[in-house]
C-alpha cells in the first residue's frame, strides 16, 4: 500500500512511485544554488553599538570592522552608532534598516547576569527586538549580543579563547548582504517571468 502524506521508509525510499532507483533521478539534478559570498563590493553596512560593557563591546566592534574589511569594504562603506545599552539596539537597529541605504546592519552588545532578573529582560528584549527589526524591514541585522554569566566568558568571546564573535558577525554581514542582493535579483526576475503574479494567481 502507498504510504500517502508520510516519509517513505527502508527499501521504500530508495524508489520513486514509477520504480526507479532514486539515484537514477537525482544523478543530472543541479538545483540552482543562491549563496552569499564575502565581497563587500558597492554594499553600506551599518553597525550598532552599545557602550554598556564597552571593554568587550570595543573588541567585538574591532572584530566586525576587520572582517568587513577583508571582504574589501572602505571605512566610507561602514557607519558606526552607539547607543547606551542593549536595550536600546533594536530601536537604532531598525531605524537604520529603515534608511533603506543599508545592505546589512550588525548589533554589537554584551549583557552580563547580574544579581536581580534585569538580565532575563534585557536579553529577551534585545533578541526579540532585533528579529523584529529584521523581518519587519527584510534588511539582514546579524545578533552579535553576547549574553554571558561571567565577564570571563565574554573575554572568551571577544577575542581570547573563542575567538572573536565579532568577527564572525561581520562575515555573516558580507554573506547575508549578498544573499539578500541575490535573492532580490533572483525573486524579481522569477517574479518577471510570471508577469509579476504570486503562485496562486498564475
Ligand atoms: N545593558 C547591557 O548592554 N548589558 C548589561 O549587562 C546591562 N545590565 O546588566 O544592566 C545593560 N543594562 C542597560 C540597559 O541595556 C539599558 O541601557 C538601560 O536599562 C536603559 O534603558
Amino acid at each position: 500500500m502507498r504510504n500517502l502524506g508520510h516519509p517513505a521508509t527502508g527499501e521504500e525510499a530508495k524508489r520513486t512511485e514509477k520504480g526507479e532507483s532514486v539515484r537514477d533521478v537525482t544523478e543530472n539534478f543541479e538545483p540552482n544554488e543562491i549563496r552569499g559570498g564575502f565581497d563587500a563590493s558597492g554594499m553600506r553596512f551599518g553597525i550598532v553599538v552599545s557602550r554598556f560593557n564597552s571593554f568587550i563591546t570595543e573588541r567585538l566592534l574591532a572584530g566586525a570592522l576587520d572582517a568587513l574589511a577583508r571582504g574589501g569594504a572602505s571605512a566610507k562603506q561602514s557607519d558606526v552608532v552607539r547607543v547606551p545599552g542593549s536595550f536600546e539596539i533594536p530601536v537604532a537597529a531598525k531605524k537604520m534598516a529603515l534608511a533603506g541605504c543599508y545592505d546589512a546592519i550588525v548589533a554589537i552588545g554584551c549583557v552580563l547576569r547580574g544579581e536581580t532578573s534585569h538580565y532575563e529582560y534585557v536579553c529577551s528584549e534585545v533578541a526579540r527586538g532585533v528579529q523584529l527589526a529584521q523581518m519587519d524591514t527584510g534588511v539582514p541585522i546579524i545578533f552579535c549580543v553576547l549574553t554571558c554569566d561571567t565577564l570571563e566568558q565574554a573575554i572568551d568571546r571577544a577575542g581570547l579563547k573563542s575567538g572573536n564573535k565579532g568577527h564572525d558577525a561581520g562575515l555573516a554581514a558580507l554573506e547575508m548582504a549578498q544573499l539578500s542582493r541575490r535573492l532580490r535579483a533572483t525573486t524579481s526576475s522569477a517574479a518577471g517571468s510570471a508577469g509579476g503574479k504570486p503562485p496562486e494567481q498564475r
